[in-house]
């Protein structure tokens, strides 16, 4: 447990620096993934991105090597079935924030390579029509954690 506590600190700092772009005022916050079992083609990031500056930018494209694709999804209940929405861009509000978390938006990797493993980390890029690519180390999380 220390070991794990010592290395997300670890992990905090190095994404820190990462996590911004140039002269980006777009601050993605407590990004994480969760790890896959044998044989799962799919994985999931979550994350809150929050927007400090002035105007709206949007998220035009997610892409990971850990998967063939990748796209932003929405979960919706719909006549009592959860189903996945795919969104072809994301809007981050000026001023606001978007939260990417469980039953809702997320991060859709598709095809993976191998299993997401549990105390790795997963690069991301995140492309914004004005911030630009942002990547981060996403932490992947023991199956049923949650940050
Ligand atoms: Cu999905």
């Amino acid at each position: 447990m220390f070991i794990r506590l010592v290395l997300s600190a670890f992990l905090m700092a190095l994404m820190g620096p990462l996590a911004a772009s140039a002269d980006s005022t777009l601050e993605i916050q407590k990004p994480w993934s969760r790890a896959t079992p044998p044989g799962a083609m799919s994985g999931v990031v979550y994350m809150t991105i929050k927007n400090n500056g002035p105007e709206a930018d949007s998220l035009k494209s997610v892409s990971t090597p850990a998967s063939s694709s990748t796209m932003i999804h929405e979960s919706v209940m719909k006549d009592g079935v959860m189903t996945m929405n795919h969104r072809m861009t994301l809007t981050i509000p000026a001023g606001g924030s978007v939260e990417l978390e469980p039953s809702g938006l997320h991060l859709m990797l598709m095809g993976l390579a191998k299993p997401l493993k549990a105390g790795t980390t997963l690069p991301v890029t995140l492309t914004f029509e004005k911030s630009g690519p942002i990547t981060l180390n996403v932490p992947i999380l023991p199956p049923g954690k949650t940050p």
